[in-house]
């Protein structure tokens, strides 16, 4: 095994003193990303899929520097994880004193303090000011999987439901959660059983639905057709995600957790994409006054390191018996000295308030790019976590080919853009709120000149 990139060039070190600024010196990928891709076929399952096939040397504050020398800004964050920058510095020093104590003992063996002050932050800050209890665990789709079972032994009941556009993981459970086949579930089957799905809130495409009339239809479908008595929990993201960044009518999610609440049903917020000040709040549900009996919370929580958890009512937390949750590395012991310093952040660096800021930029820039472009049929979104729908003007039609063109040409000149969405044909922004406005500007304004030209 070679480590060519980091022993053959002086190494960069990431962080927010990277200089930040777009700086594109070789074609997208460069040489040394094609090399480096050409092991990675050779080496990694066909089914790991690169979008965006640069490798990366450091990076920090808005941009990503690639082993060519190329920096390309920063608009997806590794999917809505670094929310406080790559590399922050403060989640650099708690990250390198904890590795000098010690790296794992496994918390159900032998207990170490992170993991308890990670418990207790989690409590204190998401909705609601009842008696909390938390878990923790590795990825979203295993912090899912565990709320899912939390939610059958309190209820003794076991059907589950999700919504139109949902995602919430690729293991079994969570394959079954998400409703999209492409990429996610086709040929993995057969899927877990109790799972149900129900009909959401989409503004743009349901003609108009209000937040109730929304809850209405879904909540009559779900009395249809699974009833309450045989359903444990209601799952939903406040703010789909990966099913096209799509802000339900005001109301849709306030019904539905009523509807749970008096009929004996866990409801459940995924905010494994939406959490930790991404939206412009600490979580998406404070901007619904929503409080979920149980949250579901990762990418965001530990700048990069790989952390989850499960916080919810105590009640509801503490009826699996000892035992009963656990695994060898959730809550690890470095993951939770990175979170600690990362929620620090958020609630000190005033991140919440740069997310605002962050939208209105993007509200501004976004709009501008609409109000010439009819192809933008939807600018929709909170915070750093925005999005454009791009349509066929004549008939809304999502037009797909067009997203997949304007992303790839903006890749080429050094911005990373993610697509979403049930019919693929949303971009959407999820920059570090660390990024400055001068960058996100000009990521913007590459976007506009490639989407003029496509
Ligand atoms: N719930 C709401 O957004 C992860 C998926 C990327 P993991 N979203 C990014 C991909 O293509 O695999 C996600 C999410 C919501 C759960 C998950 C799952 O989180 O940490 O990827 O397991």
């Amino acid at each position: 095994m070679t480590l060519t990139t980091s022993r053959s060039t002086e190494v960069q070190s990431g962080g927010p003193g990277l200089r930040q600024v777009r700086n594109v010196v070789t074609a997208i990928p460069g040489p040394k990303s094609v090399e480096l891709n050409s092991r990675k076929s050779a080496a990694v399952a066909r089914g790991v899929g690169i979008s965006l096939p640069i490798y990366v040397q450091a990076a920090g504050g808005g941009v990503v520097l690639d082993v060519d020398g190329n920096t390309l800004i920063d608009l997806g964050s590794g999917i809505a994880v670094t929310g406080v920058g790559n590399s922050a510095p403060a989640i650099v020093a708690a990250v390198t004193e904890q590795v000098n104590q010690f790296t794992h003992t496994c918390f159900t063996i032998t207990g170490y303090e992170g993991y308890v002050a990670v418990a207790e932050l989690l409590n204190e800050l998401t909705p609601g000011d009842h008696d909390k209890r938390t878990a923790l665990f590795n990825s979203g789709a295993e912090a899912v999987e565990n709320a899912v079972k939390i939610a059958r032994h309190f209820t003794g009941k076991q059907a589950v439901v999700a919504f139109d556009h949902a995602y919430h993981g690729r293991t079994n459970l969570t394959m079954a959660l998400t409703a999209k086949s492409m990429p996610y579930k086709s040929g993995f089957g057969p899927f877990a059983p109790e799972v149900y799905r129900a009909p959401s809130s989409y503004p743009f495409r349901d003609g108009g639905l209000s937040g109730a009339e929304a809850a209405e239809r879904a909540i009559t479908q779900i009395e249809k057709q699974i009833g309450a008595s045989n359903l444990a929990a209601v799952i939903i993201e406040p703010i789909q995600g990966e099913g096209g960044f799509i802000v339900p009518a005001h109301g849709f999610l306030q019904t539905i957790a009523a509807w749970c609440r008096a009929n004996g049903v866990v409801f459940i917020a995924d905010e494994v994409q939406t959490g930790f000040a991404r939206t412009g709040a600490m979580f998406a549900s404070d901007h619904e006054d929503l409080v979920p009996d149980i949250i579901v919370t990762a990418k965001g929580i530990a700048g990069g390191l790989p952390l989850s958890a499960v916080t919810g009512r105590a009640e509801i937390m503490d009826a699996a018996h000892v035992g009963g949750l656990g695994g060898t590395y959730g809550g690890n012991p470095i993951a939770c000295a990175a979170a600690i310093a990362t929620i620090h952040s958020y609630q000190n660096d005033g991140l919440i308030e740069r997310a605002r800021d962050i939208e209105a930029v993007l509200l501004q820039e976004l709009g501008a790019l609409q109000a010439v472009d009819p192809r933008v049929g939807d600018v929709r979104g909170r915070g750093a976590m925005m999005a454009i729908e791009l349509v066929d003007p004549a008939t809304n039609e999502p037009d797909a080919a067009l997203t997949t063109r304007v992303v790839s040409a903006a890749h080429a000149e050094g911005v990373i853009l993610l697509t979403c969405g049930t019919y693929g044909n949303v971009i959407r922004f999820l920059p570090p709120l660390t990024i400055s406005d001068d960058l996100l500007r000009d990521g913007i304004s590459v976007l506009g000149n490639v989407l003029a030209s496509s």
